[in-house]
Order: structure tokens, then C-alpha cells, then sequence
């Protein structure tokens, strides 16, 4: 398994994604049925309530207030979807699933919600990447495995952040980074999932593995762009590259 961003004490300046920056609001749906057609590979960032799923994504996109970061959780029942690249070409869709497992919520809700995600994540065709963030203190919940099982038919990559890494020590991180990677390694095996899995810490407050989270995620979308028309071949013969194979 991919070993990303795990020691990030770097004191150089952390350097942001201008892409991932350039993110905007595109649309909220609130349904399966309603989610825009685009066309445009899109990266969903899914976890529990109150895991820093909002706060990771307004500082890897270096904004505010982009995804609203609520201090009452379980108040998000909305799927956002943010547009990044030239406002005139976009490049791919940044979405933000409702956060799941919250307690408040109620049991008919969470099984609404359970049910969406599960299809959303099996059947959503143009997702290229699915970004879950969990909790480092706090770790992979039973919820958080059970996505595996509903992305193995899809063959979607998957990355963790275990998030809030400032509120451990080094070697506290490498061990939950450590337990993490164990269940997931488990887990993928039990339910089939073969696409590549990934994990790193994160901290939205020490900026800890931002470049390496964003990296990924521009590397999800450029694999995924639509294929440029063959350019239409109006060069004479004898401008031929002059470099032949080999
Ligand atoms: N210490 C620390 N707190 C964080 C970090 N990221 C988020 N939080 C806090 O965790 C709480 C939940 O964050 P939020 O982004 O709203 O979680 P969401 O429900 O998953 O969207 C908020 O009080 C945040 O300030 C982090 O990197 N470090
Ligand atoms: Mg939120």
C-alpha cells in the first residue's frame, strides 16, 4: 500500500494545488437522481460527521468558506459539487457527500443516506477517486470499512486522510497511520476490492500532507481527461519532427 505524505515536518512552504484553488460551486443535488451529467471525472470526499471532511477541503483548495465547516454536525444532507480548472474548460468535479454515522441523526436518515451512498459509490460512473477522511485519534469505524464492500464492483481508487494528525505525537500518528493501513489491507482482501488504496495523515491546522493529498487528486483527474480530438494534420511533409522512434 501506498505510503503518502506519512512524515510531513517539513519547514519549506507548503505549496498548494492552483488547481485544486480554483475550485468553485457548481451545483448541490439531493438525490441520486438529480446528480449533474458533466461528463468531467469527479473526486467525492466522504466521512463520518465531524471528521474535517469541510475543513480539509476549504485548506486543500486554500478557501474559506467553500465547504461550509459546521461546528453542528450532521446538518450537511446535501451533495455539493465544485467545478475546478478554467471557467471556461472545466477539468473535473470535486464533490462533497454528506457526512454519515452521526448519532442525532435519525435511524431512518442514516439508512437513506447509507443506501445513497452505497449506490453512489457503486454506480456513479464518471467517479475517478474517493477521498475518505477519518478521525486519526479516533481511527476506521466499522462505517468507514463497510464503503470497501459497496467501491469493489466499481474498481475506484480509494485514499484516506486520517485527519487531525496536530493532536497526536509522531509516533502515536505513525501507529494509528499504521492500524489503518492493517484494516484496510484486511477489509479490501475480505470484500475483493483489487483498485489501489492509499493512506497519509492530515492536519488542516499544521498543513500536514497537503501536497501530497493534492498531488493524488490532480493525478485522479489528469488520468481522466477526455481524450483530445487526433489534431488535424495540415503540416507539410517536410516539417516532419525530426526526431524519429528510438
Ligand atoms: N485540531 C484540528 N481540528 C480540526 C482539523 N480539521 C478539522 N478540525 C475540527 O474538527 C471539527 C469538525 O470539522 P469539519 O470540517 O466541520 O468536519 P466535517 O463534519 O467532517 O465536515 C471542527 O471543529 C474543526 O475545526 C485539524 O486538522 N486539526
Ligand atoms: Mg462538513
Amino acid at each position: 500500500m501506498a505510503n503518502i505524505g506519512n512524515s510531513s515536518r517539513s519547514v519549506s512552504p507548503v505549496r498548494f494545488s492552483p488547481l485544486l484553488h480554483s475550485a468553485r460551486f457548481m451545483v448541490t443535488s439531493s438525490a441520486m437522481d438529480n446528480l449533474p451529467h458533466t461528463g468531467l471525472p469527479e473526486i467525492a470526499f466522504v466521512g463520518r460527521s465531524n471528521a474535517g471532511k469541510s475543513t480539509a477541503i476549504n485548506t486543500l483548495c486554500q478557501q474559506r468558506q467553500l465547504a461550509f465547516a459546521s461546528k453542528t454536525p450532521g446538518r450537511t444532507q446535501h451533495i455539493n459539487f465544485f467545478a475546478v480548472g478554467p471557467k471556461d474548460k472545466p477539468s473535473g468535479l470535486l464533490v462533497d457527500l454528506p457526512g454519515y454515522g452521526y448519532a442525532a441523526v435519525a435511524k431512518t436518515d442514516k439508512k437513506r443516506w447509507q443506501l445513497f451512498l452505497a449506490q453512489y459509490l457503486a454506480e456513479r460512473g464518471p467517479l475517478v477517486g474517493l477521498i475518505l477522511l477519518a478521525d486519526s485519534r479516533l481511527g476506521l469505524t466499522e462505517i468507514d470499512l463497510s464503503l470497501l464492500q459497496f467501491m469493489a464492483p466499481a474498481s475506484v481508487p480509494l485514499h484516506v486522510l486520517l485527519t487531525k494528525s496536530d493532536k497526536l505525537n509522531r509516533q502515536e500518528g505513525q501507529r494509528a497511520a499504521q492500524a489503518a493501513r492493517d484494516q484496510l489491507a484486511q477489509h479490501a482482501q475480505a470484500v475483493g476490492m483489487t483498485a489501489p488504496i492509499s493512506l497519509q495523515l492530515f492536519s488542516a491546522t499544521k498543513h500536514t500532507g497537503i501536497e501530497a493529498a493534492s498531488q493524488l487528486i490532480e493525478s485522479w483527474l489528469a488520468e481522466h481527461q477526455p481524450q483530445a480530438a487526433a489534431p488535424h494534420d495540415d503540416t507539410p511533409d517536410t516539417a516532419a519532427p525530426a526526431e524519429g522512434p528510438g
